[in-house]
């Protein structure tokens, strides 16, 4: 057993706000936590545990980065330069570039050089207190790559110190030279079938916009995943709106990821369904987007935010969650409180996870010490990384 004390925590307990303890403890027993409060109420039988002074630092859940897309191969920065020369994603993406450029070049990679490159951009979230990560397919789109690419995030959780959770993304563009429907209905859910059966798949996404997918090819998907029960999350209303929050909605999406174009009718639907709202401020910074997500509503209809990276080389190339968490205080409006939940409880939920995200009883002891006393200051501070340790699963 051991009791880390002189702490503020950060518990994440309640919907709103922090869920503050001054002069606390936390006593981890193995990989769980098994008590937290202040000192004082301490149990006389938690009391003999070895005892690490945190000297007032602040604790957190540990973070948890539950949208992105770490193994690819390559980067995009030419891309970058077109853009900045006035080119849009959109325009990129038509000419043959974006996604489809990654998805050559990952085609390419052998499992080994995707491995090499994705734990070393773990390592990168890890530096910062992330000990769950969320890592999508979706730069093979052919059965082969695809497969490829969910064995190298699993893998990943194999050589490093991180929990891993996959979504399948086969539904993420149109292979050149396919038609949609056919790639749809011949390879992308063939693919999907097959990742469940070798227990690649944790969850199926898609991106519904107008150069990937419409929300009629991204029902077949969700239908092939529903029909293995597999819960499914969505990229909708990122560039335009074409009904995919609703669509998600109806199949009780654990979340619907950018949601900029989202409107109030969206909103209620997610509501309705329990999904939450997946709000990735990198893109909208990369892609020098205006239009902001539906924030107010969201908090009017008690839709949950999550923040992530969306860490991709084309319209996210974010490797900091702490970057993520001030973007979307600054160019979002959220509060500090909520960019703290919304990588912590609320990121947990997207992922269907129930036992991470919070400090309490019973939790994962993923845990973050800073070197703060305030937890607004995760979200104030630009490119600075004040984490002081980083406890996974109990492990000090
Ligand atoms: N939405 C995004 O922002 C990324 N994928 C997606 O579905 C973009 C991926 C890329 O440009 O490589
Ligand atoms: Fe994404």
């Amino acid at each position: 057993m051991k009791i880390l004390h002189d702490i503020v925590v950060a518990t994440l307990t309640e919907e709103v706000g922090y869920g503050i303890i001054k002069n606390a403890c936390i006593v981890i027993d193995g990989k769980k936590i098994a008590w937290v409060g202040p000192e004082v109420d301490l149990p006389e039988n938690f009391s003999r545990g070895e005892r690490h002074s945190l000297n007032g630092r602040l604790v957190t859940p540990a973070l948890i980065d539950c949208h992105t897309h770490i193994i690819f191969n390559g980067n995009r920065a030419k891309e970058f330069e077109m853009r900045l020369k006035g080119a849009s994603y959109e325009e990129i993406a038509r000419a043959g570039g974006g996604i489809i450029s990654t998805v050559q070049a990952t085609r390419d990679a052998t499992e080994e050089e995707l491995l090499t490159e994705a734990s070393t951009r773990a390592d990168t979230l890890i530096a910062e207190g992330v000990t769950t990560v969320e890592i999508k397919s979706g730069y093979g789109l052919d059965t082969e790559t695809e497969l490829k690419i969910l064995r190298v995030a699993r893998a990943v959780e194999d050589i490093r110190q991180i929990r891993v959770y996959t979504s399948f993304l086969g539904a993420h563009a149109v292979p050149p030279g396919t038609d949609a429907d056919i790639y749809i209905d011949d390879i992308c859910i063939p693919t999907l079938r097959r990742g469940y059966r070798e227990g690649l798949v944790d969850a199926v996404d898609g991106f519904c916009e107008r150069i990937a997918f419409t929300p009629a090819q991204i029902e077949r998907v969700f239908q092939a995943a529903s029909d293995v029960g597999l819960p499914v999350k969505l990229h909708a209303e990122q560039l335009s709106n074409l009904g995919g929050a609703q669509l998600a909605a109806r199949y009780g999406a654990l979340s619907v990821d950018h949601l900029e174009y989202a409107d109030e009718t969206d909103v209620r639907a997610m509501a309705k369904a329990g999904s939450v709202a997946v709000l990735l401020p990198g893109a909208f910074y990369t892609l020098h987007e205006s239009k902001r997500p539906p924030v107010k509503a969201f908090r009017e209809q008690n839709v949950p935010m999550a923040v992530a990276t969306d860490w991709n080389p084309g319209s996210s190339p974010l490797g900091s969650v702490l970057l993520a968490m001030n973007m979307a205080a600054t160019l979002f409006g959220l509060t500090p409180a909520e960019t703290l939940a919304g990588t912590t409880r609320h990121a947990a939920r997207t992922l269907g996870l129930t036992d991470c995200g919070q400090v309490a009883p019973g939790m994962r002891a993923d845990l973050c010490v800073w070197d703060i006393t305030s937890p607004a200051e995760l979200s104030y501070r630009i490119g600075q990384n004040p984490l002081h340790m980083r406890i996974f699963e109990g492990a000090i």
